[in-house]
């Protein structure tokens, strides 16, 4: 049976989340920005907006230079706020993992899948499933993304990055061999700034060069593992299995608040569900928690957080629901300002098995 492997992206993943989160950038150029904190001015751009891309900003460049190419523009200059993203992306991962056969998260916004078993081998099933995720992804989080379908990890990996934004390529079997003959070997998987010199060294430019490059020559100069992973891409023969993520690290929930507010009651009430969700996830995977995280993200958009760790893992709702509100309590006098979005995460997960749960350790003894 042929193999069906999908790789999933994210288009400009934090500065889309930007645009979701405030639909007036929308057409404007947007530069999400990690700060140095060296001087007000420095630091770099984490990710721009396809409207900064034109403009020629990209990522790692140096905030004050991609100001100067936006000049005239009305351009968004957004701090990066990692924990927003994170929530948004554990989000869509939970997503996918009910819809594929096995799910490979390799980044905040990427990840690897097999639908080889549930599809049997056949594109056009495959082809229906992608669309399905595209869609679901929109229709939650009205977020793009690009994905590849391919009978390799090389293949499905290119296929979403040739797509970008909002693509779907479907590499049939058949096709693999005219879809790979044209591309450079640079777009190859794994290869990197520093390959991808060597290969032009040896006059190496295009994947199907790769394909019918001598074998000892390659092997000279890459080892044996890496020569032989490289033919392989480039012909698309590449065996590398698509294997499940690691255990979970981390359960979270947030939600945009009816109204904004400063009161902590008001803002758990809507969160209640929240605290619930969290609660199954421990349960049905049998963990416990360390560290309880209240998330508040203000009407300026800026993120604040409170935690607390205990001693020993903990997995009791009401222990949950007590800290959350403790927690929130403990925020809400810290910011100026009202909150607009709230979320909690649990996160330093422990097998439930290996402890008493803390309430039966504080139970009285009959
Ligand atoms: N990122 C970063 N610094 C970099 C590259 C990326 O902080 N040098 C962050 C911001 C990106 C996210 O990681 O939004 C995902 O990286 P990608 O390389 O997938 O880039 P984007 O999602 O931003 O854009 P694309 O549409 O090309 O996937
Ligand atoms: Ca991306
Ligand atoms: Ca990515």
């Amino acid at each position: 049976m042929e193999r069906v492997i999908g790789h999933i992206d994210l288009d400009y993943f934090y500065a889309q989340v930007e645009e979701v989160e405030n639909p007036s950038l929308k057409g404007r150029p947007v530069i999400v920005c990690v700060y140095s904190g060296r001087t007000t001015e420095s630091g770099v751009v984490s990710t721009a907006n396809y409207e900064a891309r034109k403009l020629g900003v990209h990522s790692g460049m140096p905030i004050v230079l991609a100001k100067r190419k936006l000049e005239g523009t009305d351009p968004a200059v957004i701090k990066m706020e990692h924990e927003k993203y994170e929530v948004v992306s554990s989000r869509i991962m939970e997503d996918l993992e009910q819809r594929v056969d096995i799910l490979e998260p390799t980044g905040i916004d990427e990840a690897f899948f097999d639908l080889t078993a549930s599809t049997g081998g056949d594109y056009a099933k495959a082809r229906k499933t992608a669309e399905a995720i595209k869609r679901s992804i929109l229709q939650s989080e009205r977020l793009t993304c690009s994905v590849g379908l391919g009978r390799s990890k090389a293949i499905a990996k290119l296929g979403s990055d040739m797509s970008k934004p909002d693509g779907l390529t479907v590499v049939n079997p058949e096709s693999t061999k005219a879809f790979l003959s044209q591309l450079p070997a640079a777009k190859l998987y794994g290869v990197g700034p520093k390959s991808s010199s060597t290969l032009e060294e040896m006059g190496i430019k295009t994947v199907e060069e790769l394909a019918n490059a001598d074998p000892s020559e390659l092997e000279k100069r890459f080892g044996k593992k890496f020569s032989a992973y490289l033919l392989a891409a480039a012909t698309g023969t590449d065996t590398d299995l698509v294997v499940a993520g690691l255990e979970p690290t981390q359960f979270s929930r947030i939600v945009t608040l009816k109204r904004d507010t400063r009161d902590a009651r008001e803002a758990l009430g809507q969160l209640y569900e929240g605290v619930e969700y969290i609660h199954g996830k421990l349960v049905s995977s049998s963990k416990s928690f360390r560290t309880i995280t209240a998330i508040g993200i203000l009407t300026d958009l800026s993120t604040k957080t409170k935690s607390k760790t205990f001693e020993t893992p903990v997995n009791d709702a009401s222990i949950i629901r007590d800290s959350a509100l403790a927690l929130f309590d403990e925020l809400s006098r810290d910011v100026e300002k009202d909150l607009r979005r709230v979320g909690l995460r649990v996160s330093g997960l422990a097998d439930t098995e290996d402890q008493t749960s803390l309430s039966e350790f504080l139970r009285p003894a009959r």
